[in-house]
């Protein structure tokens, strides 16, 4: 039957492009991609060039790729041109003699000037300051009642890139400035790609994504002199969230110490919407996810966060790729909040189409689905971090969307702005971007299309191609739209009437917070407040914390130096939710960066037992010195006391007292040179920076005189001394399991 043979003709080809596709993804049992057999080419996808291939993942549970990598820029022998042409030159423009004019016949000269004047694309209109990493996603096999996404099925892997982001700055910003910080997830699942695209604050600016450019606009530095970079401390943003009420819930999170986290490594991450579950049996449940660090949930103070955008504007993105490089794999478990499918889709009264609302974990608790570890940095940053296109629409079965109107506009939004970013439609062919399904699609075309198709008939139906390619069935995986039942209504531009509720959560939120984290809040507004210069906006801006709480209201108009008003709203009563405060819970200490210092005097032995003993607490040592001669043999200095500025580490161990040296400025006295005994001014300035900012300090005896000059009480909490350097790595893992001594900070007065 020659038609039987085309089948298997066609059958043996799927097969052999499937195993060429991605060796390395693992199927679990029963969710292999749909296997049609279909009776015409064109059908396999193009496997991805040599050159164009996924990195390379080397798994935190061991899996190895086995591609290894080849880190060198250049591969060839010979330097070509883009055309494979050997040069023997490319120093030297072609000239009529070597003091004649250049000649337009060098077509390298052409070549080469054309590609770099394209080599910029437009940054992304927001989040473009971003760093990310790959890693792998283990589902745990727990969401299966609520959804039958083969990729959270018990011990499947599935390859996942994750990009964060600030969302003010443009691309060259400074990492630690105050904002919001997007956590995208491009999983590479059997069955498509999905994505989840949400941010470290778990409830959004505005209600309907038809107000996005306007909070964007008022937040993006001021059109006419383009000042401030990166950050919201400036009149139009304050003028927009204090008459944009609806925003007041995500500005409080942002005046939080959510808004300036430690590291990446250590935010949690939100979908923020609703999202729609279906499982196998096509029951549909409400979700909201959350990402939640194992590192713990940990935040810079202001001071630090401010020096830091002069020290190393990387901060963070340092912090990720060293971690990565170091074996310290960030992990994040994802969870879901599980609610009834009910038709009013609200849950104790809470609306679960209003992204600017939360549900509190005491109502729903978070329930783990699966594991997220970071395990390798990308190879290029443009081909790979500039170059994702996320997208809240790339869904796969299992998984879909509420009618939340902000989720919606989003679904238009990513799509469209790729086009202009990435330069037209065929973004999804970009390495980064590509699926690791089979893909046969009849999109053709197009700026940048890299596929050659074959085939005459790109359309459905067609007989030209035998038919093909065909549907699939809800059995072959196939994404079908959950059919949601639809209130016959209005065409209107209204929201709902509980969409006007815009203070009772920022309260439920300030109410749960500690009172150092309030005190923080308190200063972050004053701060912001402060570099307004429309007398106006800081009163409408009081008015709105009035509604909020009296004691924030009072507290930041006493900064201010204004009356603080009346609130306009009676404040709602709220049951706090301890889940919202960073502070009260231990956490893991892996991966937290210690500075060792050490100078003429401290006893090597400690040093260097002091460095194993933080290294085995699975903490990283850096050695601080005055100079960047190793102090011994084994004894690498990473940092010197030029260098060093405390808003690097978490905690700092001293090994002596180290006498100014040669290029201390600080300390020298022209005259009579430094006093007897004293101390490097920079090594005093580093100990009183981590004091002041509620860092564990500890030390060797040796380390005495230094918390004189750095004016640190030897009594106050947090501050330890010890002979034995592996006691004093023990009293400072402890310590730090609560990330910062809170107890130094000053009583606050709120
Ligand atoms: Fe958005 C990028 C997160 C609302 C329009 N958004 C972007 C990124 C993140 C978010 C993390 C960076 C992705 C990356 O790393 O490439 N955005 C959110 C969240 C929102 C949200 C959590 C609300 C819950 N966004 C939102 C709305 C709109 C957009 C309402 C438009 C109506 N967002 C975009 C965009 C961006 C983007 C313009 C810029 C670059 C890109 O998409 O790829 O389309």
């Amino acid at each position: 039957n020659p038609m039987q043979k085309v089948v298997d003709a066609v059958a043996d080809a799927v097969a052999e492009a499937k195993d060429r596709a991605r060796p390395d993804v693992p199927g679990a049992p029963g969710v292999e991609p749909p296997s049609v057999a279909e009776p015409t080419e064109p059908r396999a996808p193009l496997p991805p060039k040599p050159d164009q291939d996924e990195p390379a993942v080397v798994s935190a549970t061991g899996r190895d790729s086995g591609a290894g990598r080849d880190v060198r820029a250049q591969n060839g022998g010979y330097l070509t041109t883009a055309q494979g042409a050997r040069l023997a030159d490319s120093d030297h423009s072609l000239k009529a003699g070597p003091r004649g004019p250049v000649l337009l016949a060098d077509h390298h000269l052409r070549e080469k000037i054309t590609h770099f004047d394209h080599e910029r694309i437009p940054e992304r209109v927001v989040h473009a300051r971003g760093a990310a990493a790959h890693g792998v996603f283990r589902g745990y096999g727990t969401a299966g009642e609520v959804s039958k996404a083969a990729f959270l099925a018990d011990g499947v892997e599935t390859p996942v890139f994750v990009r964060f982001s600030t969302v003010l700055g443009s691309r060259g910003s400074a990492d630690t400035v105050r904002d919001t910080r997007g956590f995208a997830t491009k999983f590479y699942t059997t069955e498509g790609v999905f994505d989840l695209v949400g941010n470290n604050i778990p409830v959004f600016f505005i209600q309907d994504a038809i107000k996005f450019p306007d909070v964007i606009h008022a937040g993006k530095p001021h059109p006419d002199r383009e000042i401030p970079q990166a950050q919201s401390a400036h009149d139009t943003f304050w003028d927009f969230v204090s008459l944009h009420t609806e925003a007041t819930h995500h500005t409080i999170w942002n005046m939080s110490d959510r808004g300036i986290p430690r590291s990446l490594r250590m935010m949690e991450g939100f979908g923020i919407h609703t999202f729609r579950l279906v499982n196998a049996e096509g029951a549909s449940s409400l979700v909201k996810f959350h990402w939640k660090p194992k590192a713990g949930v940990h935040s810079l103070v202001w001071e630090e966060a401010q020096l830091l955008g002069g020290m190393d504007p990387d901060f963070h993105r340092r912090d990720l790729a060293d971690a990565i490089e170091a074996g310290n794999f960030p992990q994040w478990e994802l969870g879901v909040q599980v609610f009834p499918d009910t038709p009013e889709q609200t849950f104790q009264g809470i609306d679960l189409l209003d992204p600017t609302k939360i549900v509190p974990e005491e109502l729903a608790p978070v329930r783990p689905i699966g594991l997220l570890t970071l395990n390798a940095n990308p190879t290029n940053y443009f081909a790979e971090t500039e170059q994702v296109a996320f997208h809240p629409g790339h869904l796969v079965p299992g998984i879909d969307v509420t009618d939340d109107p902000l989720l919606a506009g989003r679904l238009f939004s990513y799509l469209d702005t790729q086009i202009t970013r990435l330069g037209g439609p065929n973004f999804a062919q970009i390495p980064i971007n590509r699926t690791h399904a089979p893909v046969n699609d009849m999109l053709r075309d197009g700026f940048h299309q890299d596929a050659v198709h074959t085939g005459v008939a790109p359309y459905k139906p067609n007989s030209l191609d035998g038919g093909c390619p065909f549907f699939a069935g809800a059995d072959d995986h196939a994404y079908i739209e959950y059919p949601t039942p639809l209130a016959a209504a209005a065409k209107v531009r209204e929201a709902p009437a509980s969409f006007g509720d815009h203070f009772s959560q920022p309260r439920l939120f300030w109410l749960s917070l500690s009172p150092v984290e309030q005190q923080h809040v308190i200063a972050a507004y004053t701060f912001e407040l402060t570099k307004v210069y429309e007398q106006a906006i800081k009163e409408r801006v009081l008015g709105v914390l009035a509604n909020i709480d009296p004691t924030l209201c009072a507290e930041v108009a006493s900064g201010l130096g204004l009356p603080a008003p009346e609130a306009t709203v009676k404040p709602a009563g709220a049951t706090p939710s301890p889940a919202l405060s960073q502070l009260g819970t231990s956490w893991p200490v892996d991966g937290r960066v210690i500075g060792v210092v050490a100078g003429p005097g401290s006893d090597l032995d400690a040093v260097r037992q002091a460095r194993d003993a933080v290294r085995a607490a699975g903490m990283t040592a850096l050695l601080i010195a005055p100079t960047g001669a190793p102090l011994a043999e084994d004894l690498t200095v990473q940092r010197t006391f030029a260098a060093a500025r405390s808003v690097e580490f978490d905690a700092l161990l001293v090994t002596g007292a180290p006498a100014p040296g040669a290029d201390d400025l600080g300390a020298r006295d022209a005259k009579s040179g430094p006093a007897q005994g004293a101390v490097d001014s920079r090594v005093a300035l580093l100990v009183n920076e981590a004091y002041r900012h509620a860092k564990p300090v500890a030390g060797l005896p040796a380390a005495r005189p230094v918390w004189v000059s750095a004016a640190v009480d030897p009594q106050a909490p947090g501050v330890l001394v010890a002979d034995n350097p592996a006691d004093v790595v023990t009293g400072l893992a402890e310590l730090l399991a609560t990330h910062r001594v809170w107890a130094r900070f000053p009583a606050p007065t709120g």
